[in-house]
């Protein structure tokens, strides 16, 4: 910031100060704005506030994070492209809403035996370094997380595939194809349409992370989980390279020490925090039941699944895509960041 710049922060500062506005606010050397689609106490957007209050402290005030959750500067489905425009200097959005424009990142969402969102986001950000996908091309990641693998969560109870069949259930982008292959009829929505869709009967329920239960209100209304973890959905935050670009060093240093922890700190709170409460509210509250799978049906329904990633690796090599190494080393992965 030159000194002609300085002496207006300074002015600015005295104005808002004298309007009764934190003075600190305004005397930021950078301010970025960060939007989110969904409700500010989701578990991705409590990520959003821990990492806008981290960049601040850890820069000495010099960098000041404005939020903007609950899709009020961005939605889900113009996430990625409101960051190339300018909307905002950081979208979080979902890759999984959307697997043709994020197809690598997919094969994340398979159903790969992930057994907790901490696992999952650690593999996810280490694959992510390691392939550096075309997909994000324009785009600096600046954080990277999944969900716990997603359950289905119903009006009536799925005790095995003849419940199942034809259900209208609601999953992310890359659960849909799980959700058929079990036999379902899946929509794909993003996550902030599925209340009112269940209320209105649209969907009879959902796949995904058991936290939406309270999270959303959907113990309200879907009162079974089945106990039978399928995929998660992969998150992540992206600035536009060229803004990214033209950030100061420090700044970028303190972001890119963020963007390690980012993926642990967030599996760490959905896994052990979020989720675990909700399950709780939703058991006390609302009468939630968990609903086992036999052993002999759980078979059945893994067999149904098996040829999801191999057919996975055949379509995305299709394209061009490193889609084999990319499994390869997923399965190296996760065991090492599996809970000991
Ligand atoms: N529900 C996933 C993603 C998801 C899970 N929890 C939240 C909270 C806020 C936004 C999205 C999500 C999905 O299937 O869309």
């Amino acid at each position: 910031m030159n000194r002609r710049n300085s002496l207006s922060a300074i002015a600015a500062a005295l104005a808002l100060g004298a309007l009764g506005l934190p003075q600190a606010a305004a005397a930021a050397d950078v301010t970025l704005t960060y939007a989110f689609f969904a409700p500010a106490k989701t578990f991705p957007a409590v990520q959003m506030a821990h990492w806008a209050q981290q960049l601040n402290k850890r820069s000495s005030g010099k960098v000041e994070v404005k939020t903007f959750p609950g899709g009020t500067l961005l939605g889900a489905k113009d996430m990625y492209d409101g960051v190339t425009k300018g909307v905002a200097d950081i979208g979080l959005g979902s890759p999984s809403y959307d697997p043709g424009r994020f197809p690598l990142t997919s094969g994340v969402a398979l159903p790969v035996g992930f057994t907790s969102a901490t696992q999952a986001s650690k593999t996810l950000w280490a694959l992510t370094k390691e392939f550096k996908p075309k997909e994000y091309e324009g785009f600096k990641v600046i954080a990277m997380f999944t969900t716990e693998p997603g359950f289905i969560q119903s009006k009536t109870a799925v005790r095995n595939a003849a419940d199942l069949a034809g259900m209208k259930l609601r999953a992310a982008g890359t659960g849909v194809p799980v959700l058929k292959a079990l036999g379902a009829a899946p929509i794909g929505m993003p996550m902030p349409e599925v209340p009112q869709s269940v209320s209105t009967g649209v969907i009879n329920g959902t796949m995904t992370s058991r936290e939406v239960l309270q999270d959303f209100k959907l113990a309200e209304s879907l009162k079974f989980v089945t106990d039978y973890p399928t995929v998660v959905v992969a998150f992540a935050a992206v600035m536009d390279q060229k803004k990214w670009d033209k950030l100061p060093a420090d700044v970028k240093k303190v972001i890119e020490e963020l963007a390690e922890e980012m993926p642990g700190w967030t599996g760490n709170y959905h896994d052990n925090e979020n989720v675990g409460a909700a399950m709780a509210w939703a058991q006390k509250d609302h009468k939630l039941q968990v609903v086992p799978l036999a052993a002999d049906e759980k078979a059945r329904w893994d067999a149904k699944l098996k040829s999801m990633e191999e057919d996975w690796v055949k379509e995305m090599t299709g394209k061009g895509l490193p889609a084999a190494a990319y499994m390869k080393r997923l399965h190296e992965l996760a065991p090492q960041f599996a809970k000991k």
